[in-house]
């Protein structure tokens, strides 16, 4: 049986969930970090619909969001030559992987999770137990095909750390030292936490019922300009040092989009634009947001027009995520000791 991997190459696996549409904080905190990881690393990345069934979902739409979702994958700039593009519940070894891994997580680790709370709301009774244990089958994507990097939003900071010790018990019960990776949350930049344009104390997120709190993957140009003009702001202007925006989330926002945008640091977006009010800093980011996003939207918007090619993208992912996957879960069999390890 395989030993510790600190001697093999890194491996990146991420997913992003079908659930309809994609913003700008799944694009900066996730999609756009992809595009890079695919040229040093071996990437998976997975459309994640045994996820998005946690929730009520519409039979007629599940398919074709997660067509969306590998297209706008593939207009972000994903090469489905270099990196695995796939669907998740067309890989047996997630589920498989998951249901084992219930067995090794802890009631009392899932119970800490903020994200359920949040997610489940009031109604806690009434939430699925798959909403419930979402994280362990989060651990079974990552540990499946025994990836070391995980590109996420901060929003999945806690989920990763259950993950790194869900890791170490299953090695530790089943006597396996090494045999799953630590996966390392990969998180940094200033895109890791896009706040909603209405309230910059909540991150912005495609259940916001306000469609202005968010500026979708798809949306126009207009659409981008107008929800950045009535974005929340402060009556201050915009400060020379990082330390100026503190307690000021709706600023601070706006800066770090920018930033995240334009692939500088928060410091720079404030020395091009200490001393100036918003009224000339919003026209400026639209005008940034609508070159940045409009050739991935139009790329998206040819890519969803040829199902026939991005199914096929779709049967390879699969084809050669079973082929990683599968013998590691031959592994994982034989250290259970079942039956037809
Ligand atoms: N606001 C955000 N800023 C930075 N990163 C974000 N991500 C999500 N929101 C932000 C990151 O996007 C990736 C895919 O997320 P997901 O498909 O799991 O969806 P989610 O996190 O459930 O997205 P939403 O919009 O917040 O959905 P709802 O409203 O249903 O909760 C992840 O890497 C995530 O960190």
């Amino acid at each position: 049986m395989s030993q510790n991997l600190s001697s093999e190459p890194k491996r990146v696996f991420s997913g992003v969930q079908p659930t309809g549409q994609l913003h700008l904080g799944n694009y900066l905190g996730a999609i756009k970090k992809f595009v890079d990881l695919q040229h040093q690393h071996q990437c998976l990345f997975c459309v994640v619909d045994l996820h998005a069934i946690t929730v009520p979902q519409e039979r007629a739409m599940l398919a074709a969001n997660s067509r969306e979702i590998a297209a706008a994958f593939l207009a972000a700039g994903i090469d489905p030559d270099k990196a695995i593009v796939f669907v998740q519940s067309s890989v047996p070894a997630h589920a498989e992987l998951a249901w084992i891994l219930n067995c090794t997580a802890r009631m009392g680790w899932l119970e800490r999770m903020t994200q359920f709370k949040d997610k489940a709301g009031k109604d806690k009774e009434r939430a699925s137990v798959g909403l419930f244990a979402y994280p362990v089958l989060q651990a079974a994507d990552i540990l499946a095909y025994r990836a070391t990097h995980v590109p996420v939003g901060e929003d999945q900071k806690q989920h990763l750390e259950l993950s790194r010790d869900i890791a170490e018990r299953f090695n530790r019960d089943y006597e396996a030292p090494g045999f799953f990776p630590s996966p390392e949350p990969l998180i940094q930049g200033p895109g890791a936490r896009i706040m909603s344009l209405k309230n910059g104390s909540v991150k912005m997120s495609k259940s916001d019922p306000s469609d202005l709190s968010r500026i979708n993957m798809n949306d126009s140009a207009e659409q981008i300009t107008r929800k950045i003009k009535k974005a929340r702001t402060d009556p201050d202007g915009i400060p020379s040092e990082v330390e100026g925006l503190e307690g000021r989330d709706g600023a601070k926002n706006l800066i770090g989009i920018y930033a995240a945008l334009d692939e500088i640091s928060v410091q720079d977006v404030l020395t091009e634009f200490a001393g100036q009010g918003w009224g000339q800093f919003k026209p400026a980011l639209a005008e940034l947001a609508v070159a940045k996003l409009s050739p991935v939207s139009e790329e998206f918007t040819r890519l969803m027009n040829d199902t026939r090619a991005l199914d096929k993208v779709l049967q390879d992912g699969a084809e050669r995520a079973h082929a990683i996957s599968e013998p590691i879960m031959a592994e994982v069999r034989k250290y259970i000791g079942f039956w037809k390890g």
